[in-house]
């Protein structure tokens, strides 16, 4: 029989099409009823030299991400293929990407749904099956498809020297050549080559390569399973195993547990759950919350305009507000938490529960009356009047005291004035230094609270088990860096012979002596306990606080460097102490943060 060429090229092709992986191949293959479908998932980073994450914005191929994830033994096997490659002479600068991994199977749906009505309409002969076996070619079916699981990956070669992808004969996705496919013949030499190179790096690393694209490889998935057992079939030395399917396919929300790598680096998704911060917008306590939240690992860039912000590396939005407005706004329920002074709290009677003190921006709430005043005692206040814009505890604090004035005023800003201008005998207002009252020739008769910055937590987002998870871990990275902020990392020389008495006074702590005024709420009424709270700190680290003593090489023994960790209030008090025992060269820096 005579062929011409063309009819020839169809007839390889159509052998070509007979290899690949049909959609009635893998109706059968079994998911394996094991533990491997609990695997996690990566997000492959999208920066370096090793195997990288580019997602290609092609038209009809949208993902719920732009994001790359994969399934974990898929991202170390693709690191594994990169170095392998790396290995390979005149690869050595050239990079594994990966342009798609997971998809979620609602997007599959579309994508296949799609490219069947177009082939439903270019023939409109084909019975379904047939149709359904020409799309899964270029988009799987979504009941057997492998990018659903995690476990799919398209990739291609990039030269991060010639700053260049390498040539495969086609563009990635370009269905509308045959010469997709990876045994075409019409391609050049080197394209060939750069093919069989990467499909040896991905097959050594037991991925299933597809004949279908030259750029799609599969591991655990169905198509996988349906690889393996026929090789199996036909390898003379094993007895014909029937693999079944590792990965399970998984819808977007449900994976949840997305581990990163770059650079440890938490990916947030955008419809992830995230929890919501409010924060003053303007004021004493900005700097220090935004600061908090820097240390503790959160990047948000404050939106001059907006007040709303999302952070990219934790499931964290910052709503950016008035102070006053904070516990309310919590209480509504419309933050899940905030960052406030306990006196704007207490002020508005929040049914919040306060999370953590935060030791910045203290201050007390002072009934302060004018130097030259003839108010000696509490009792003098009975019929006076009172300016204040702490009504509520003001008034609270005159029932405690069985006090009856004659009115409480009520003023918004520069209460300092009232007693001067003689609109008021005294007033209750906040205090930090001092001077504000100084220079009105005020002084601090009664202090009425206590006050500095707290975390306070809806009680509703405190049941939500979600919310709570993601709080805690906040929480965490807050005690970390409060915690480092506290201590120093301490080094000192210390002569041999008193290296025991060293450590005696180093280790020696007096947890009363050593309590700072970090206040933990002790009983609801506002009375702190900062002893037992330092006692707790105290033994979270009391590790670290164990010195470590390296002989000094150079002086022969006769001196030790010894580290530590110590507050800088202890290590000045006991410097004195040290020196007179022989100790020189102290030297102390700052922790950037202690997990515990
Ligand atoms: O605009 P917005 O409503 O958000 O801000 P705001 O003006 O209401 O509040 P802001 O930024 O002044 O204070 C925010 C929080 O900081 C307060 O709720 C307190 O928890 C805390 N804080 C700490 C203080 C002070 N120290 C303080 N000193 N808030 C106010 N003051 C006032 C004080 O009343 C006095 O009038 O600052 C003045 C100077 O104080 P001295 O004692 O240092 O002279
Ligand atoms: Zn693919």
């Amino acid at each position: 029989m005579d062929y011409s060429a063309t009819q020839y090229k169809q007839k390889i092709l159509q052998r070509l099409e007979n290899k690949f992986v049909k959609f009635r191949d893998l109706l059968s293959v079994q998911n394996s009823d094991g533990d491997t479908d609990k695997e996690g998932f990566y997000v492959i980073p999208n920066t370096g030299f090793g195997v990288i994450g580019r997602f290609q914005a092609i038209k009809d191929m949208e993902n719920d991400t732009h994001n790359i994830i994969v399934r974990e033994t898929v991202y170390k096997k693709l690191c594994d293929a990169d170095s392998a490659l790396k290995r390979k002479a005149g690869y050595e600068t050239c990079q594994i990407v990966v342009t798609y991994g997971y998809r979620s199977p609602k997007i599959q749906k579309e994508l296949f749904e799609d490219r069947m009505a177009q082939k439903k309409e270019e023939y409109p002969v084909l019975s379904e099956l047939d149709l359904i076996e020409m799309v899964h070619r270029e988009i799987a079916h979504p009941s057997v498809a492998g990018h659903p699981t995690g476990g799919a990956v398209d990739v291609t070669i990039y030269d991060y020297k010639r700053e260049e992808y390498l040539d495969f004969g086609t563009d990635l996705y370009d269905f509308s050549s045959k010469n997709i496919y990876y045994d075409s013949d019409d391609i050049t030499k080197a394209e060939k080559k750069n093919r069989k190179i990467l499909k040896s790096v991905m097959c050594q690393q037991e991925f299933a390569p597809y004949d279908g694209e030259w750029w799609h490889f599969c591991y655990g998935d169905k198509e996988w399973a349906f690889y393996k057992s026929r090789r199996s079939k036909f390898s003379k030395e094993s007895d014909n195993i029937e693999y079944k399917a590792l990965y399970k396919q998984k819808e977007y929300e449900e994976i949840s547990q997305i581990v990163y790598n770059d650079k440890f680096k938490t990916h947030v998704r955008d419809n992830q759950l995230r929890i919501r911060l409010a924060i003053q917008k303007d004021g004493r306590l900005t700097e220090e919350t935004l600061a908090i939240l820097k240390k503790s690992g959160i990047e948000i860039t404050p939106d001059k305009r907006g007040f709303l912000t999302k952070s990219d590396n934790f499931p964290l939005e910052v709503l950016f507000v008035r102070d006053d407005d904070i516990s309310k706004l919590v209480d509504a329920g419309v933050a899940d938490i905030g960052i406030v002074g306990e006196n704007v709290y207490r002020e508005n009677a929040s049914k919040s529960i306060i999370k953590k003190y935060l030791g910045f921006g203290k201050c007390f709430l002072a009934l302060a009356i004018p130097k030259d005043s003839n108010i000696k005692t509490l009792h003098d206040l009975n019929g006076k009047k009172i300016a204040t814009s702490y009504h509520r505890l003001t008034e609270e604090f005159l029932n405690q005291k069985g006090i009856k004035v004659q009115g409480i005023i009520d003023i918004a800003g520069s209460v300092e004035i009232a007693p001067v201008i003689k609109y008021a005998d005294a007033i209750v207002d906040l205090v930090s230094t001092g001077g504000s009252l100084r220079q009105n020739n005020l002084e601090v008769f009664f202090n009425i609270m206590n006050s500095q910055s707290i975390l306070i937590e809806n009680q509703t987002s405190a049941e939500n088990e979600k919310k709570e998870r993601i709080i805690s871990q906040l929480i965490q990275r807050i005690d970390c860096y409060l915690l480092s902020k506290k201590y120093k990392r301490v080094t000192m020389m210390v002569p041999d012979e008193q290296l025991n008495c060293i450590i005696q006074i180093i280790t020696r702590v007096n947890i009363a002596d050593n309590m700072d005024d970090d206040p933990v709420e002790d009983d609801g009424v506002g009375e702190y306990n900062g002893a037992k709270k330092n006692k707790e700190e105290y033994d979270a680290i009391i590790d670290m606080r164990s010195p470590i003593c390296i002989p000094l090489e150079t002086y022969e023994g006769k001196w030790h460097s010894l580290h530590t960790i110590m507050k800088l209030s202890e290590l000045w008090e006991k410097t004195e102490e040290l020196k007179l025992h022989g100790v020189k060269n102290i030297v102390f820096f700052d922790i950037e943060g202690i997990i515990n």
